[in-house]
């Protein structure tokens, strides 16, 4: 946008004296950010209240993205970067004796999701925007984001997240004119209408007030603000006799309260249900409305309208949208199916069984009665479809309703005309065989669509000394094109250059080391390894793997205190979900041997472990950038894609993995000379399964080193924590470790030794970490939105 410093700064202070009445010297930095964050939203009033009118003027088809999670973080920077006005921002800043980044800091986190699925839908909207797409989110506004964890004697407490305090969020704008009422529980009896359709009459249904929050989404210096639309419930107004007392209140509002804090491990819980078609029930009713506005016929509505289902959270979609087709607005169901089918599409994030969303029959019939209906029309249906085509024991395993359970994602891949996985090896799986009965019914539906980043946020936002670096080296054009980063490469054996990004790695590294020792008084050496895996704790991802080497160095050094190695510094940040046992043991276990190092003199600082509390964005942005190691090292064929791997990489850092999601996929992009493998490949862990031929007992018997590493965990070396260790040493010996940690740990030893050596080659490590940034590029959530556009919700972009 078009806008002189000066201007900017009269604004600002316009925009302080009339939100505070105050002066700018006088204000605090709460004060600065919450007029600078109004400005914005002044600046872009116009653009954004006019897209909405214009698509629908225009006819233009439109994607809307459902998700139950959008992880944005904070908001400011990507604003102001995308508005094309941060460097002046900065500038203004300085010039009025401002700290632009205490002003950045008094933003709060936006966590609403778990981990990478809520993260990559916040990405996905900021990229639609970006590429001019016509995309706008549906989700939740949750009262309580993800709970902010606090270490505590070494174990995970959780805290609620008020993150909307008592104002609410600055970057939303509440639309009370646009609320819609969503119903559940209660009967429903159908009458026949005479025109082959059924009108339901609802008897004592609970009504519910479903009113949105917008929340712009503003493209990167393209003039486009997409629309990112959270719900939120109220008690409507002819309702407000049933509920006097506020236990009745509170029984509504905790409709919307809280975000479950569980990832990958599903639970049959009824609140989040109504949490599920509250939201899908919402978001459709508006889309229906907002069609009709065009005038056209809704046996058409497909050819204006696509629906995204992010997981299978939002797959009541389906029903949903039949409802609304046949019994809101009379299309009969073959109509209704038609168009159904052609609208939806979904994406699958994970293979992991306890993840897979289910819900009982019993529980499904009382909260959404009208929906059950539907759902099991659309069952039988399908087998009546496919029956006598395809053997019966496809049809059961792919049918809705089986066992007395809903099945979310047989739904989802009857419901529409696409599927997709999150990274190659994650598709072909799929395909070959967690939903191969369903590649064997409709092989065109599936599609893979590589996770992406928003590169801008992990470059120029998080890492500006880098960034500063590489316009140097190959000017500024990479900010907008980031394919350009490629021409990096023709630096890879300039010494200069190459130390130049060694040294703006030291420097991030020291930043970093000056929040450890300030939050957690840990003196960190910048000239160590910094060996990073920051993710989910889960058992699947494998911290525990990490842990146990870094217990055969800890043995490794006592045994030969002269031992010639690069210092290492181990840092952890992971949530667990708050009843995930095993999980909550690890985070015990890694700050209790954090304990136990730290505090050992005799190591002479050749080992550290740091375990940063509340991992969020925000802490990624600080993390990341001061990486020189990334952990990705999961049980091949567990981990979908990933997408903390790509930040790391367009860091440069490099990835110490297996062969897994999309890791595979930066080993493409990289080269095998530019990161370092390990472990079992999925076919190696199928093959397990298979001949049920995995023995872990065995491997701890007989390798003396895992018989040591593993016994520590029970032998007491490990202050306070004799009942998690036990856990722990049973998990990988009693119950036969069901993740291979075992088997893939002398691989992972042997990785971790090459890591060490090459790293005393400063300029070979370096030209590794040039090679990753230069071929970053590949995994822009800008292409990868763009083949979502192109292939699944076909609808145009810039
Ligand atoms: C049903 C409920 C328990 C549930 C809640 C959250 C199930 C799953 C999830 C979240 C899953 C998730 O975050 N999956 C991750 O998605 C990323 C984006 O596609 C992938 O990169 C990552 O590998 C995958 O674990």
């Amino acid at each position: 946008m078009e806008l002189t410093k000066e201007q900017f700064i009269r604004d600002f202070k316009d925009q302080l004296h009339r939100d505070f009445i105050v002066k700018i010297n006088e204000s605090t930095d709460e004060e600065r950010f919450l007029a600078l964050a109004h400005l914005i939203k002044k600046y872009i009033s116009t653009p954004w209240l006019e897209r909405r009118h214009d698509l629908i003027e225009e006819d233009v088809k439109t994607a809307y993205y459902f998700s139950i999670e959008f992880l944005p973080g904070r908001m400011l920077e990507t604003n102001l970067l995308n508005l094309g006005i941060l460097d002046l921002v900065e500038d203004a800043f300085k010039d009025v004796d401002v700290d632009f980044s205490d002003v950045v800091n008094a933003e709060k986190d936006m966590a609403l999701g778990n981990g990478g699925l809520g993260r990559l839908a916040a990405a996905f909207m900021d990229s639609l925007a970006t590429i001019g797409a016509p995309g706008f989110g549906n989700g939740i506004r949750y009262k309580y984001g993800l709970f902010k964890q606090k270490i505590v004697d070494g174990y995970q407490i959780e805290l609620p997240d008020a993150w909307l305090g008592t104002d609410g969020n600055v970057w939303e704008t509440k639309k009370p004119h646009s609320a819609v009422e969503v119903k559940i529980y209660g009967k429903v009896y159908l009458y026949p209408n005479g025109e082959g359709n059924f009108e339901p009459f609802y008897e004592d249904p609970t009504i519910l007030r479903a009113v949105p929050y917008d929340i712009a989404q503003i493209g990167f210096q393209n003039g486009v603000v997409n629309n990112l639309r959270l719900w939120d419930v109220e008690i409507p107004e002819s309702e407000e006799d049933k509920y006097r007392t506020i236990e009745d209140r509170r029984k509504i509002e905790d409709i919307t309260n809280i975000l479950y804090p569980d990832d990958s491990s599903y639970e049959g819980k009824s609140l989040r249900l109504v949490q599920e078609y509250f939201m899908v029930s919402a978001g459709l009713q508006t889309i229906i409305k907002n069609y009709l506005k065009t005038g056209k016929d809704l046996k058409d509505i497909h050819e204006l309208v696509a629906v995204h289902i992010n997981d299978t959270h939002p797959a009541l979609a389906v029903p949903e949208f039949m409802r609304i087709l046949m019994d809101d607005h009379g299309v009969v169901w073959e109509d209704a199916w038609n168009s159904t089918v052609k609208v939806m599409s979904y994406t699958n994030h994970t293979i992991l069984a306890e993840a897979l969303e289910k819900w009982d029959c019993n529980l499904f019939k009382e909260i959404l009665p009208r929906i059950y209906q539907i759902v099991n029309e659309i069952d039988s249906r399908y087998v009546e479809e496919v029956s006598g085509k395809f053997p019966g024991k496809i049809i059961e395993n792919t049918r809705i309703i089986r066992n007395e359970k809903i099945h979310m994602a047989n739904l989802s891949i009857i419901g529409g005309h696409s599927v997709n996985g999150v990274a190659k090896l994650h598709t072909d799986l799929l395909i070959s065989d967690v939903l191969n009965d369903f590649y064997q019914i409709y092989p065109e539906k599936f599609n893979n669509k590589t996770n992406g980043i928003i590169v801008r946020r992990w470059s120029q936002i998080s890492n500006p000394l880098m960034s500063a670096e590489i316009d140097k080296l190959i000017g500024k054009e990479w900010r907008s094109d980031i394919h350009q980063l490629k021409n990096l490469e023709k630096f890879i054996t300039d010494e200069k250059v190459l130390n130049e990004f060694y040294e703006v790695k030291k420097e991030n590294k020291k930043k970093l080391a000056a929040y450890v020792k300030e939050t957690q008084g840990i003196e960190l050496n910048p000239d160590a390894i910094f060996d990073v895996q920051v993710k989910r704790l889960h058992a699947y991802k494998r911290q525990l793997l990490n842990l146990l080497h870094i217990i055969k160095l800890y043995w490794d050094i006592k045994d030969n205190l002269d031992i010639d190695m690069v210092p290492r510094v181990f840092i952890f940040g992971a949530k667990a979900a708050p009843g995930y046992r095993f999980a909550k043991s690890v985070i015990k276990l890694i700050n209790e041997v954090a304990n136990l190092v730290n505090n050992d003199e005799s190591l002479q600082d050749k080992l550290k472990v740091v375990f940063l509390p509340n991992y969020n964005v925000t802490l990624a942005e600080l993390i990341i950038p001061a990486s020189d190691v990334s952990e990705q090292i999961s049980t091949a064929g567990k981990e979908a894609s990933g997408t903390s791997n790509m930040k790391f990489m367009m860091n440069g850092a490099i990835t110490l993995a297996t062969l897994d999601g999309a890791n595979i996929e930066i080993k493409d992009a990289v080269g095998d000379d530019n990161i370092v493998i390990f472990g079992m490949n999925t076919d190696e862990v199928y093959d397990h399964y298979e001949k049920h031929d995995y023995n872990a007992r065995k491997l701890f018997e007989e390798n003396p080193t895992i018989n040591r590493v593993v016994k520590t965990f029970i032998d007491g070396t490990i202050p306070n924590s004799q009942s998690e260790g036990q856990e722990i040493y049973d998990a990988l010996i009693r119950h036969n470790d069901e993740y291979f940690l075992l088997e893939d740990f002398e691989s992972y030893v042997n990785a971790q030794k090459y890591i060490n050596d090459i790293y005393q080659d400063k300029i070979r490590w370096s030209q590794m970490a040039l090679n990753n940034i230069a071929n970053s590029g590949r995994f822009s959530a800008d292409d990868t939105i763009r083949l979502y556009a192109e292939e699944i919700w076909n609808i145009k972009h810039n």
